[in-house]
C-alpha cells in the first residue's frame, strides 16, 4: 500500500515538474523603444494599442516642462521608430494621467484618463485625435487626381521637395510613388472632386 501511494507522489511530481519546465519555444527581443519626456523625470505607460498596419501606440502620463504630468502618447512604426509624440496638458498644469487608448478601423485614435480640472477636482478628459491620411497632399479628406497633380509636379525631385510624396520612401519622386498613390485613392477611377 505504502509503495502504491509513494508511485503516485513519484508521478505527480514528475508531472509538476514537466508542466512547469520551459518549453523549447523562444520568444526573441524585436525593438526596444523608449520615450523620455520633456522634464527628463517620470514617465508612465499605462496604456497600448495596434493598429491594422501593426503601428503601436502607447500612451501614458509624462512630466511636462512646469506643467506637471501630461497625457503623452507616441506612436511607433512596425520597426519600433517613434513616429511622432502628442501631448495634452489639462487646464491647471498639473496632474493629467492617460489611462486608456483606443484606434478605430480610420486610424482615428482616443485616449482617457483623469485630469485636474479647474476647481472641479479630476475629470474625465477624453481626446479624439485624427491623423493625416497617406496620399492626402492636399489635406482636404480625400485621395484623388489633385493629389496625384502635386505629386507629378514633383516628378524627380529629391524627396526633400515634398516628403509627404515619396510614398515608396527611396528617395526621390517617381512614378513608382504616383501608382502607389493611384492605389491610396478615395474617389472611384481617382477622379477629382
Ligand atoms: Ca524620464
Ligand atoms: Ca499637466
Ligand atoms: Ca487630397
Ligand atoms: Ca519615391
Amino acid at each position: 500500500m505504502l509503495m502504491k501511494s509513494l508511485r503516485w507522489v513519484c508521478i505527480g511530481m514528475v508531472l509538476v515538474v514537466f508542466l512547469i519546465s520551459p518549453t523549447s519555444a523562444q520568444v526573441n527581443e524585436q525593438w526596444v523603444a523608449r520615450y523620455d519626456g520633456p522634464a527628463n523625470d517620470s514617465d508612465s505607460a499605462l496604456a497600448l494599442a495596434v493598429d491594422s498596419a501593426g503601428n503601436v501606440y502607447v500612451t501614458g502620463g509624462s512630466d511636462g516642462d512646469g506643467t506637471g504630468s501630461d497625457y503623452t502618447t507616441v506612436k511607433y512604426d512596425t520597426d519600433g521608430n517613434e513616429l511622432w509624440v502628442t501631448r495634452y496638458n489639462g487646464p491647471v498644469n498639473h496632474i493629467d494621467w492617460a489611462w486608456a487608448l483606443a484606434v478605430d478601423s480610420a486610424g482615428n485614435f482616443y485616449v482617457t484618463g483623469e485630469s485636474q480640472g479647474d476647481g472641479t477636482g479630476y475629470d474625465y478628459a477624453t481626446i479624439k485625435y485624427t491623423q493625416p491620411q497617406k496620399g492626402d497632399l492636399d489635406g482636404d479628406g480625400d485621395v484623388d487626381r489633385g493629389d496625384l497633380n502635386i505629386l507629378l509636379g514633383h516628378r524627380n525631385d529629391d524627396a526633400s521637395h515634398c516628403p509627404e510624396c515619396d510614398l515608396d520612401g527611396d528617395g526621390t519622386i517617381t512614378a513608382l510613388d504616383a501608382r502607389k498613390l493611384v492605389l491610396l485613392c478615395t474617389r472611384p477611377g481617382c477622379v477629382v472632386d
